[in-house]
């Protein structure tokens, strides 16, 4: 038995006595989907800035640029499908007695794929929000008719519904995410480089609450020490092999 499928063995022995599991996923789990992800090799912060993309004072500066950004973003989301890893997390909300995914994605794959439970800590790049108003209306329709586009109601610039650096995250959003997170026995932490706060402080409330903690990423993290399991591989790979291990082990 290699050392993965000895891990693979003791996570399952973990999650099928599990009734309540948690999952946080990242970008990560959309990379197989074609959605790229913010740092390493291929990341979008290899290619654009995010002081110049990705904050309020850029949007200020800027709104155009910003947007031309999301549109873009938003053009490339709208051509893929969720993978084998967000299908098994849909199944998995009738396989635990309390399940929910906390996600830092703004792509709307988790729902796509079916999930019901889902927390979008980063807010959801389908929603647009008024400047003025806040109004959050979603438009699915892509390239938008109009950039950047403004409020019917008060003409007011709208923007993407998504955090940028330096802006809080919704406190309702972040406090069911805390919720979620110390009420599970188990954590699966998938696809993030576990960088951005306050989204990577949550695997360390579970930790502090009692939960397991198990990592699936293709490379180590600052989490990694801290996990009880660490699984190295792809979301896509990963999660369909321990759904299958799950099942027999239920079925036994
Ligand atoms: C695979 C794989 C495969 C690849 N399978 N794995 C504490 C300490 C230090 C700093 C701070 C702190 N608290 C707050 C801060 C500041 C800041 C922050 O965290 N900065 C750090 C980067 C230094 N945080 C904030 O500003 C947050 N706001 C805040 O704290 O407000 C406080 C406040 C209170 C009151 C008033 C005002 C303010 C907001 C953070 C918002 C983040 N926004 C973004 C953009 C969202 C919109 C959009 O998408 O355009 O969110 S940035 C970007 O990073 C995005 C992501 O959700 C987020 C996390 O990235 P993620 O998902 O981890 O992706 P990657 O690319 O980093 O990692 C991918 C991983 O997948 C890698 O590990 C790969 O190995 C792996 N992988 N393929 C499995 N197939």
């Amino acid at each position: 038995m290699t050392m993965l499928e000895h891990h693979i063995d003791e996570v399952v022995t973990l999650l099928a006595g599990a009734r309540r599991v948690a999952v946080l996923t990242g970008a990560g789990i959309s990379a197989e989907s074609g959605v790229p992800t913010f740092r390493g090799q291929d990341g979008l912060w290899k290619h654009y800035r995010a002081e110049s993309l990705a904050t309020p004072e850029a949007f200020e500066r800027d709104p155009a640029l910003v947007w031309e950004w999301y549109e873009w973003r938003r053009g490339l989301i709208a051509s893929v499908e969720p993978n084998a890893g967000h299908r098994v997390l849909a199944g998995w909300e009738d396989a635990f007695e309390e399940f929910a995914v906390i996600t830092q994605n703004v792509d709307g794959l988790h729902d796509k794929a079916g999930s019901r439970t889902v927390v979008e800590l980063h807010g959801n790049i389908w929603k647009l929000r008024c400047t003025r108003e806040g109004t959050v209306e979603e438009i699915r329709e892509t390239p938008l008719p109009h950039l950047p586009p403004i409020c019917p109601s008060c003409g007011a610039l709208r923007r993407p519904h998504v955090v940028w650096f330096g802006e809080a995250l919704d406190p309702a959003v972040l406090g069911r995410a805390a919720e979620i997170s110390r009420a599970g026995q188990v954590m699966v932490v998938l696809g993030t480089s576990g960088l951005v706060h306050p989204a990577a402080s949550l695997p360390y409330a579970a930790a502090r609450a009692g939960a397991k903690i198990v990592e699936v990423n293709v490379e180590p993290t600052p989490l990694t020490p801290q996990a009880d399991h660490f699984l190295p591989g792809k979301a896509g790979e990963i999660l369909p092999a321990l759904d299958r291990r799950l099942r027999e082990a239920r079925a036994a």
